[in-house]
Parts: structure tokens; sequence; C-alpha cells
């Protein structure tokens, strides 16, 4: 397997994760994604991936998938256990609603992409876009702590064991504390936040810092 990616990104850290839980390993094959010479906005990339996004893995017979929720769940088909999905279909519905409520409605807002937008079609400056990304990272994580705690029956989001909904929530709420949110006012993000951070394949794993 190879995982085109890139180590600031959110939702390659969410593959990293899966694939350490797995105990499975990819080739990594980096892709830039800063500024509008970034690799993910050239032809080259395009072609192998239209949305110009990582991560995206290609499997050993030479198939591609994007989206990391899809890759992930390739990934627990692929290699059964750990599970990273409950064993119910309310709890599987659950996790994924948690990874979706993260990926669709929080970090879809947030990538190099959607900065540059806002900088080219209306003029934001760095300020303007730092404000835009506090805004949606504050409103989805306090609707995501509201999730997680009229559900939760267990040590981490869904259950005793770290799986889908910990693996979209973890990355999200380091960058989430690097944009200088106190994950306190969320106490159940703060919690089980804690508790993956002790970890490896969670610790090891987090995006890292844009510098
Ligand atoms: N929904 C996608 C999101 C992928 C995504 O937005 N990746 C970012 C990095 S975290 C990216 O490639 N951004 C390039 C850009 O915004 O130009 C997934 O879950 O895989």
């Amino acid at each position: 397997m190879k995982l085109y990616r890139n180590e600031i990104s959110s939702a390659t850290a969410r593959v990293r994760i899966a694939l350490a839980l797995k105990g499975l390993k990819a080739e990594a094959l980096p892709v830039t994604i800063l500024g509008e010479d970034a690799e993910s906005r050239q032809a080259g990339y395009r072609k192998i991936n239209p949305q110009g996004l990582v991560p995206a893995l290609l499997t050993d017979s030479g198939v591609l998938i994007t989206q990391s929720l899809a890759i992930i769940e390739y990934l627990d088909e692929f290699q059964p256990e750990p599970p990273l999905l409950p064993g119910t279909a309310e709890g599987r519905a659950q996790a994924r609603s948690i990874a979706l409520a993260i990926a669709a409605e929080i970090h879809a807002l947030l990538p190099p992409r959607i900065g540059l937008h806002l900088r080219a079609v209306f003029q934001a400056d760095a300020d303007a876009i730092a404000t835009w990304s506090r805004h949606w990272v504050g409103e989805g994580m306090a609707a995501v702590e509201t999730m997680i705690a009229g559900r939760r029956q267990g040590a981490f989001a869904i259950g005793d064991r770290p799986g889908i909904a910990e693996i979209f929530l973890f990355p999200q709420a380091v960058s989430a504390r690097r944009m200088g949110f106190d994950l306190a006012q969320w106490p159940n993000i703060s919690e089980i936040v804690a508790k993956l951070q002790t970890i490896p394949a969670f610790q090891e794993n987090a995006p890292a810092a844009r510098r």
C-alpha cells in the first residue's frame, strides 16, 4: 500500500492513526498542500486524485481510494482486527455521525484551498481567515461535545475502545488546541483526548503544526 499524504494534514493523520491501530504499513508519498503552487494543485497530482486532496491510498492491486472515511473503512475490511467500528448497527451509525460531523461540517471549512479562495475572491487577510476558521471550529466542536455527551456509555466517545469516532476527533482537537481553544470547555472531548494522547497510535500520528 502507498499513502499520498502531508505531515500537517489532519485528514492524513486520521488514516495514519488507523494504519497504526491496525499495525499496517503504507509507503509514504508526500504531497505539498500549502500555497498557490502546492503539488496538490498541479495537473500531475490532479490526474491521480481529481479533488487534489490528501490522503489518498493506493492499494496493492493499484486501486486509488480517496476520502479518509472511505480509506479507513477499507482498512477495517482489509484487516478486521482490531475493529474500528462498533458491533451494532446503531453504534456504527453513531460513530460515523461523529466522524462526519467533524470531517464534513468542521474540517471541510478549514483546509488551505478555503483560505486561498477567501483571499482571492473576498480579499480576506490572515486575521479574517483565522476568524473564519475559529468560528467553524468553535461552533462545530461545541456540537460534537453535545453529541458525545448525549450518547456516551464508555471510556471513549463510542464505547470502550478507540475507533472511527476517536480517529476523527483526535486530530481536530489537536488542531483546535493549536488555534488557542481551551479543550476544557468541552469536558467529554477533553477527557477523551487526554486518554487518546497516552495511546502511541494517536500520540505518534497527530498532524504536525504549520510552520
Ligand atoms: N474530506 C476529505 C478532506 C481532505 C482534505 O481536505 N485534505 C486537505 C489536507 S487536511 C488537503 O488536501 N488540502 C489541500 C488544499 O486544501 O488545498 C477527507 O476526509 O479525506
